[in-house]
């Protein structure tokens, strides 16, 4: 259609033919499985990707190493002037990769943009990272000694990474090669976290995108290589390989690759984690959020509502981050349900094209989602939860003028759980046995409440005290992100002590979604543990090494052992 060419054309993506490569490793490739390009809001095949085959995969990992052994020896500052390039060609073309976002993943204009908006931050983040990632001198309890702790020794018996350093530098080392495996629901900007830390930091990064996403990983990466190529850098410092299951299992169990970072479900992180750490590589895992919002009786509705609105609507509920769980303190319970109904039954939130500025509901992203989404409404309904959004409560709407009717779009839910719902979970939390609640099991630790589904259905219950709403928020496998509105300080200190939310995330009077770059971003318990974009995330992409170095003409050893014949 004239409106995808026009989103297509202006990234220097051919619409003719519309088999696309989808390999680069210094050159444009593709001779595997044929992946389609779908765009969610009106069925319209956008493009047809030729995936990585398994000898080009094999192909793109070497070229990968060989880049990292060049990439490595570029001093990190130098390597930061190119990740300020890439930052400048991102936000030239930033509308245009957030149209191709919003056509592609169907997340609306804003968003869209936003995601581009989150590469370009991280680049920033990335370029001041290059001069910052410093080593530490420690001090030895021998005399003339000194621990360099950073420096890295190389192994000798792995030939490829036999570039010994020439001098003594009491820095963190690059790592290697990274894999990113990314989801389909930020399609550019979890890969920009992965990729400008990467570069900085001094490695080769090859990027697996959703095969549901490939235009996006094919116009980041033109975006990307345009720079390397300019400044003389092999292509593979960013390669990408597009294809399905074995593409990434490839990548997860290769040897070359010495850290993966997933992003998708439990239950393929779960099987990701175990192979890449029974070949003991690195693993960086972002994986499930069931993110809870707890609301105080003395909170701000008006910032409260619409950031619960935002946080359960926004994305079409199909963030990490999204809030899918809602604890209301009785006193403002009704109020605040009444005033979030309100925004559920907007006009405004009608479904439209995500690349109509205007639009506020975009679709979900597949078909199946479709199945997931029906699937949670009936599960609930069925569980006694009553469905209070617009409509018969079927989820769908009736109606829409095409080509929107092929679009993959429902109805954003909210669903009332009674707080007397008895659980047939088998889970078992630890906040559980911490908690004098009983009802931690009823309303916290359900099956209902326990599972993410990565669609827009917010489910809601009362409580009476803060601590039974944090044990709530605890009671679930993951850990991701949480949010609690209060105006006073001394809830505000339960919620981020010892006793409080163990998520990565704890917000106060800001939603679950939508966090900046500068934090370390990722979740607790069935997330994952892993950490990436800002913080202290940076330091699982080096190599660390301590390195005690004899300036002396003795050579004492420590702890005093004395071990002369
Ligand atoms: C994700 O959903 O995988 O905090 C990432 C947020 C965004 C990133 C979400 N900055 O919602």
């Amino acid at each position: 259609s004239s409106r995808a060419s026009a989103v297509l054309s202006a990234l220097e993506i051919p619409t003719t033919p519309i088999e696309l490569p989808g390999v680069y490793d210094g050159e444009w490739k593709g001779s595997g499985e044929v992946f389609q390009s779908v765009c969610p809001a009106t069925g319209e095949v956008l493009a047809n990707v030729n995936s990585a085959s398994p000898a080009e995969l094999h192909g793109a990992l070497e070229r990968t190493r060989e880049a990292y052994v060049y990439f490595r020896s570029i001093p990190a500052p130098k390597r930061g002037e190119i990740i300020r390039q890439i930052r400048e060609a991102l936000a030239a073309k930033r509308d245009d990769l957030g149209a191709l976002v919003s056509l592609e993943m169907g997340k609306i204009r804003t968003e869209g943009i936003g995601e581009v908006q989150e590469f370009v931050d991280i680049c920033d983040y990335a370029v001041g990272l290059s001069r910052m990632m410093n080593g530490r001198v420690v001090n030895s309890e021998r005399p003339g000694h000194t621990i360099l702790e950073g420096k890295s020794r190389v192994p000798p018996t792995m030939p490829h990474r036999s570039h010994q350093s020439p001098t003594i530098c009491p820095v963190p080392n690059p790592l290697g090669v990274l894999g990113v495996l990314s989801a389909f629901n930020f399609p550019v900007a979890v890969y920009g976290w992965n990729l400008a830390i990467s570069m900085a930091a001094g490695n080769a990064t090859i990027w697996k995108p959703s095969p549901s996403t490939p235009l996006c990983s094919i116009a980041v990466t033109k975006i990307v290589s345009g720079v390397l190529e300019k400044n003389g850098v092999p292509g593979a410092v960013a390669g990408l390989v597009t294809g399905g299951k074995d593409v990434g299992e490839a990548v997860v169990q290769s040897q070359e690759v010495d850290m993966v970072s997933f992003t998708g479900s439990e239950k393929v992180g779960r099987i990701v984690g175990k192979n890449v750490q029974s070949r003991f590589g690195k693993v960086l895992l972002e994986l499930g959020g069931n993110n809870a919002a707890i609301i105080m009786p003395d909170a701000d509705l008006s910032l409260a509502v619409p950031a619960v609105f935002f946080g359960s609507v926004g994305t079409a509920g199909q963030r990490c981050t999204s809030t899918r769980r809602l604890y209301l303190h009785r006193a403002i319970a009704p109020e605040f349900l009444a005033r979030l109904q309100t925004l559920y039954t907007s006009p405004a939130l009608q479904p439209g094209d995500p690349l109509d500025a205007r639009t506020l509901l975009g679709p979900l992203h597949s078909r199946a989602a479709l199945d997931i989404f029906d699937d949670a409404i009936a599960e609930l309904k069925g569980a006694g939860a009553q469905i209070v959004s617009a409509g018969d409560g079927s989820g769908r709407y009736e109606d829409l003028t095409p080509p929107l009717d092929r679009g993959n779009f429902v109805r954003p839910s909210i669903a009332l759980i009674p707080k007397q719902l008895k659980s047939k979970a088998k889970f078992n939390s630890k906040a559980k046995s911490e908690s004098e609640s009983e009802s931690v099991s009823d309303a916290g630790a359900g099956a209902l409440w326990a599972t993410e589904r990565f669609v827009p259905v917010l489910c809601v219950a009362e409580f009476d005290e803060l601590e039974e709403a944090i044990a709530w928020n605890n009671a679930v496998p993951q850990g991701l992100s949480s949010s609690l509105w209060t105006r006073d300080l001394r809830h505000v200190g339960k919620w981020i002590g010892p006793a409080g939310s163990d998520a990565g995330i704890v917000n106060v009077n800001v939603g679950t979604s939508g966090a900046e770059i500068g934090a370390a971003f990722g979740g607790n318990k069935s997330t994952g543990w892993g950490r990436e974009s800002g913080g202290d995330a940076w330091k699982q992409y080096v190599r660390w090494s301590a390195c005690t170095i004899n300036f002396s003409d003795e050579a004492p050893l420590a702890q005093g052992v004395n071990f002369t014949p």
